[in-house]
């Protein structure tokens, strides 16, 4: 067998998570490989090409902190960036910190098998490299692997078929073409008025509901970003210690309880956040998110919105969301989207009450039609959190792989690092508020730590790391009674699994807020990395 290559660390995936970890790991003097299955860096960015696809967090506070010369040199366009304006900022970072020669694009990680003997992680690829490394950094991404459909008869399809997160690199035309989606969230939601100006006719298959905000986006002035990078370095603090990751001057959580307040109060507020745009409506109560009844409040507003905008009536009954409370799935954020359904070309089908049975060679068939289609669109979202992780073959000490460890719950401490997988670290995991949270400022958070994790461990002659078996049991209780004190395990999201049939039902990221879980990682590391042994290097015996 050929004698791998080995380097300091193996960090899979070059989304906004792997650049940085390349970065800081390079600023400790150590040598990395970065593996990445797309051609570019980018990550969601870089997949995520479908009509309309952007972020809905504020593209000032949707980019890295980290550079101070870097945020004050780019320039954003829009309030809320679009995903070719984000590409050229990940492409932009990745030139202006030369960070390409250290990354493997077209290349993905298939295995990774931590050697106990050797002390090393032993990595390959599915391009028949292998390369040992003494720590292996999972910037793998928590919306990465698609959800791929897997409805009947599919293979026989004879018309083009999408899905969002694997959108082609060519421009995709549909001009006079009867376009079918299926799926009615975040992806769905941004893509559907663009693809619905384009097509002869677009059908759109819902299954469930969502709740979706307008973004009122614009174009942002000179002075606005003259004025926010004149503070940025204050603003981004308050950031770093907000709930969410976004300071608190933009998302303006009340401390108020939505019962505590007259119902004309109530109402005005409710309107004011509407009129921001974006999700902020969530945070217009301190109890939005605990408390039924005040959540109800807020549903029926955003509902009483929907029968606003769309004119039909049994359309606009059949978009009003019913099953979950507000903001327990990810809330939309969306540009004209229950304007669109007032357009003739625009047809929405409900497919809880009559489910799709097949895709056949002309379309889509439910029990009681059939749908002829030139195009169908998958928008059917990710195995989220777990999935990018879980389909490679990671295995730890004693050759305990990560889906046997991780079969009933996510297990980590501090979302960060797993027991029994020394050295491997993980940005964003679960058990972190990760997708809770504007992800730049998680992801920066995350990789900082890891790195003065690792400075002190070369400082202190420590050559492995690994949580205690204890200290995540703990934090993994702490995980779950943080989200069951919410009413996120209401619903039947992603966050909880629900989405991907067999997987466990348990609230995987952690609701207990930016700032305070920022606080917690900062202690442990503070105590001499509490919950962690730390084993020193071995001495050789001559
Ligand atoms: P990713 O960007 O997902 O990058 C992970 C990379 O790892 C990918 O390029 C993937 O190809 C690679 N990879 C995975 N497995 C392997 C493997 N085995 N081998 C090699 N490479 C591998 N977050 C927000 O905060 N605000 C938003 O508004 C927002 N909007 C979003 C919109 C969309 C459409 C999606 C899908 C997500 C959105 N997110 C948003 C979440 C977004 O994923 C994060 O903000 C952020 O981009 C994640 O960066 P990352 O580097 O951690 O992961
Ligand atoms: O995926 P989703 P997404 N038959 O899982 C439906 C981020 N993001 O790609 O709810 C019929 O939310 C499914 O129906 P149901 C953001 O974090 C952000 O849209 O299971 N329908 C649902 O309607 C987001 O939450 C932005 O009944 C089927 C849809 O497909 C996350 O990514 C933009 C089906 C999937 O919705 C995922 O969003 C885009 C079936 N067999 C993404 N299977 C921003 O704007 C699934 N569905 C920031």
């Amino acid at each position: 067998m050929s004698e791998s290559k080995h380097v300091d660390a193996v960090i899979v995936g070059a989304g906004f998570s792997g650049m940085y970890m390349l970065y800081r790991l390079r600023n400790l003097g150590m040598t990395s490989i970065v593996y990445e299955a797309g051609s570019e860096v980018g990550g969601t960015w870089y997949w995520n090409r479908y009509p309309g696809a952007r972020c809905d967090v504020e593209s000032m506070e949707y980019s890295y902190s980290f550079s101070p010369e870097l945020e004050q040199e780019w320039e954003w366009t829009e309030r809320y960036p679009s995903q070719p304006e984000i590409l050229r900022y990940a492409n932009h970072v990745a030139d202006r910190f030369d960070l390409r020669r250290d990354i493997r694009f077209n290349t993905r990680v298939t295995s990774a098998r931590f050697d106990e003997e050797a002390r090393r992680w032993r990595v390959q690829t599915d391009q028949g490299e292998e390369v040992t490394a003494r720590f292996c950094v999972m910037a793998t991404g928590c919306l990465s692997a698609p959800n791929q459909p897997k409805f009947e008869g599919l293979d026989e399809y004879e018309g083009d078929s999408y899905h969002t997160a694997i959108w082609p690199h060519e421009e995709v035309d549909f001009t006079g073409k009867r376009v079918g989606i299926i799926g009615t969230g975040s992806s769905a939601i941004q893509s559907i008025p663009q693809i619905a100006k384009q097509a002869d006719h677009l059908y759109v298959f819902q299954r469930t509901p969502n709740f979706s905000m307008p973004a009122h986006n614009h174009d942002l002035s000179d002075e606005f970003q003259r004025s926010m990078k004149e503070r940025y370095r204050e603003h981004r603090q308050q950031a770093r210690e907000s709930a969410f990751g976004i300071p608190f001057e933009v998302t303006e959580i009340s401390q108020q309880p939505a019962l505590e307040v007259t119902p004309e109060e109530r109402r005005e507020e409710l309107k004011r956040r509407w009129a921001t745009g974006g999700a902020t409506i969530i945070a217009s109560f301190a109890d939005v998110l605990t408390d039924k009844e005040a959540n109800d409040l807020v549903a029926e507003f955003v509902r009483e919105r929907i029968r606003e905008v769309v004119d039909d009536p049994e359309t606009a009954e059949l978009l009003c969301p019913d099953d979950h409370p507000i903001g327990t799935k990810r809330p939309c954020v969306d540009i004209e989207y229950f304007e669109t359904y007032n357009r003739d070309n625009v047809s929405l089908i409900g497919v809880r009450s009559d489910p799709i049975e097949r895709i056949t060679p002309k379309g889509v068939r439910t029990g009681q039609a059939e749908f002829e289609l030139d195009a169908i669109v998958f928008a059917i979202g990710f195995d989220a959190m777990t999935g990018a992780l879980l389909r490679m073959d990671i295995q730890g000490r004693g050759g305990l792989t990560l889906k046997e460890k991780w079969q009933d719950v996510p297990h980590t401490y501090l979302g960060l690092t797993v027991s029994g997988f020394p050295n491997m670290f993980v940005i964003t995991g679960p058990g972190s508020p990760s997708v809770l949270s504007n992800m730049m400022v998680s992801i920066e958070q995350h990789v900082e730590w890891v790195s003065d994790c690792i400075a002190h461990m070369n400082e202190h002659g420590f050559e492995i790391i690994e949580a205690s078996a204890d200290a995540e049991d703990e934090w993994v209780q702490h995980v779950d009674a943080v989200g069951k004190s919410t009413l996120y395990p209401l619903a039947n999201s992603w966050y909880m699994g629900a989405n991907i049939p067999g997987k466990p039902r348990v609230f995987t990221p952690y609701i207990g807020g930016v700032g305070n879980y920022r606080k917690t990682c900062d202690e442990v590391a503070r105590e001499g990395y509490r919950g962690f042994e730390l084993e020193p290097e071995r001495v050789a015996v001559s």
